[in-house]
């Protein structure tokens, strides 16, 4: 099985004038596109070309690091990609924000926490608001290209938002600035997409 690129659910521009147009560009082209070539070039040929995503990340800690590095780089923009949308931001409703609301005691307390967690990630990773395996809300951040699904992750379970604080994110726009890059990302939010996958 190959995994393939997929094409961004908006154009390059959708998302200014909190991301600009050329770090999209550049991200989805060059940056997502090499981390899916990669990976596919890393399982070819092995038992890994047959199994899912999800399954190689289950037990990543047996894999080799162009597998752990390439396959987290794709599937985690993958997921970085759909939960954004130009009619983004907003607040969460319903069973997400009851849920948000019991894991953090409230939703601007959840946004601290989730931006916390995205700023002192330190060098390059992500931040992620994780559904555990009893159903709970968990905020948490990896280094690299790691994410929750792996084996080896600090905080296991269902990613089901995330932020890219990788430099190349954001660093035309924005310079040294990842406070300002978390902060005008609220904004372009899908809350919609990122409830599609709380309910699973
Ligand atoms: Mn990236």
């Amino acid at each position: 099985m190959a995994f393939t690129l997929p094409k961004l659910p908006y154009s390059y521009d959708g998302l200014e004038p909190y991301i600009d147009a050329r770090t999209m560009e550049i991200h989805h082209t060059k940056h997502h596109a090499a981390y899916t070539a990669k990976f596919n070039e890393a399982i070819s040929g092995t038992p890994l070309e047959s199994k899912t995503a999800e399954e190689i990340f289950a037990n990543i800690s047996t894999a080799s690091p162009a597998v752990r590095n390439n396959g987290g780089g794709y599937y985690n923009h993958c997921l970085f990609w759909e939960i954004m949308s130009p009619k983004g931001g907003g607040e969460p409703t319903g069973d997400l924000l009851q849920a948000i609301n019991k894991a953090f005691g409230s939703f601007d307390a959840f946004k601290e926490k989730f931006s916390t967690a995205a700023a002192t990630r330190f060098g390059s990773g992500w931040a992620w608001l994780v559904k555990d395996n009893s159903g709970n809300l968990v905020v948490t951040s990896s280094p690299n290209q790691d994410n929750p699904l792996m084996d080896v992750a600090e905080v296991k379970g269902t990613p089901i938002l995330t932020i890219d604080v990788w430099e190349h994110a954001y660093y035309l726009k924005y310079q040294n600035l990842r406070p300002d890059y978390i902060s005008a990302f609220w904004n372009v939010v899908n809350w919609e997409e990122v409830a599609r996958r709380f309910k699973g």
